[in-house]
């Protein structure tokens, strides 16, 4: 294809990708991304809530010693997931690595089921053996929950190989951090996705740290929209504090997915208020900084305050659907703490020997 042709067919970004480094999540572009309908805003509104709440239970829960093992909260990122999923229908597919909790929520997996798997109970979604970081769900198209880190791109771009196989019109959102994108293997997928023209959106959760590590001290190229740029895979930069940018953007690129125009890469800038997970010493970055991002970009209270502003619901309304979602977390700590942890005997069980 000309060059002038693929350039033409690109759809146009909504946030400006400079190639440069930002040091805060504050967008670059001045343009506001389109307003969401009264019902979009509820529903966003209470999706993020959800993940927000659930997740502050979970830390709760693990500061109790009713979770174990490896625990990492999805606080701060919830616009990303929650706008990308009004943008997907029935039978498209979810991927990610070990943050999963907020994706399984919007995925509509059941608060019951996740917060059984984290306390590592029987009626959980791995029956208590997988954990956090291991949960999966044929029926809501969820496809994990993985610990390696990037491990879940090449299987992302494999669901997506499937799916062109089956010539289904079905595409798969693989998510991944900042840090995985410096793996190896996300450049062979790139590749192959490319090649074969996948229908597969890569979707970089840039939160600036790889545990520790922020992206300036770890990267040469830290426009991680531009990280697909040998392969042409076309790529932009989005502001994933704003629910309205991430849904924006996710409707135009899972259409070019969808129709046959092969991979695209949206790196969501956001940012996540709690520690990498629940044993983060938390010594790499101020407490300003988290501040400053909670302060004037929470993805929440920006929802919030629109609704509120142009009179979609009062202050009371949003107190029910604030109670509604409380009860749906506690409910689901309930359900877990009062489930049967698996027998010994399930340690045989759906294991390859
Ligand atoms: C292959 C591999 N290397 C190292 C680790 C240890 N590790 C776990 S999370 C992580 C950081 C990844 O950061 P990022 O991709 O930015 O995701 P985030 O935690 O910010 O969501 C590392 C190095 C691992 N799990 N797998
Ligand atoms: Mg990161």
């Amino acid at each position: 294809m000309a060059k002038a042709a693929r350039k033409a067919e690109k759809p146009t970004p909504v946030a400006v990708s400079a190639g440069r480094t930002r040091p805060t999540v504050v967008p670059t572009s001045k343009d506001h991304p389109p307003e969401l309908s009264r019902e979009e805003e509820l529903h966003a509104f209470e999706q993020m809530l959800l993940i927000r709440r659930f997740e502050e239970r979970a830390g709760q829960m693990y500061g109790m010693g009713l979770i174990g093992g490896f625990c990492h909260l999805y606080i701060g990122q919830e616009a990303v997931v929650v706008g990308m999923q009004m943008a997907i229908g029935d039978g498209d597919q979810v991927i990610t690595g070990y943050r999963d909790h907020g994706h399984m929520l919007a995925c509509g997996m059941d608060p019951r089921g996740v917060m059984a798997e984290l306390t590592g109970r029987r009626t959980g979604y791995s029956h208590g053996k997988g954990g956090s970081m291991h949960m999966f769900s044929r029926e809501k198209n969820f496809f994990g929950g993985h610990g390696i880190v990037a491990a879940q791109v090449p299987l992302g771009t494999g669901l997506a190989f499937a799916n062109r196989y089956r010539k289904n019109d079905r595409v798969c959102l693989t998510y991944f951090g900042d840090g995985a994108a410096n793996q190896g293997q996300v450049y062979e997928s790139f590749n192959m996705a490319k090649l074969w023209k996948l229908p597969v959106v890569y979707i970089i959760e840039n939160n600036r740290y790889a545990m520790g590590t922020s992206l300036n001290r770890a990267s040469a190229q830290t426009d991680l929209s531009r990280r697909g740029a040998s392969f042409d895979i076309p790529g932009e930069q989005v502001d994933g504090m704003d629910v309205r940018a991430v849904r924006a953007a996710a409707e135009r690129v899972v259409e070019w997915c969808r129709s046959g125009k092969g991979p695209y890469i949206l790196e969501m800038l956001t940012y996540r208020y709690r520690g990498h997970s629940m044993s983060d010493p938390a010594k790499y970055r101020t407490r300003e900084e988290v501040n400053k991002v909670r302060d004037e970009h929470d993805p929440i209270e920006m929802v919030r305050k629109r609704i509120v502003d142009r009179g979609f619901a009062s202050d009371d309304d949003l107190k029910q659907i604030e109670k509604r979602v409380r009860e749906v977390v506690t409910d689901a700590a309930d359900f877990a703490t009062n489930s049967p942890e698996p027998d010994a005997a399930e340690l045989w069980t759906d294991i390859y020997r």
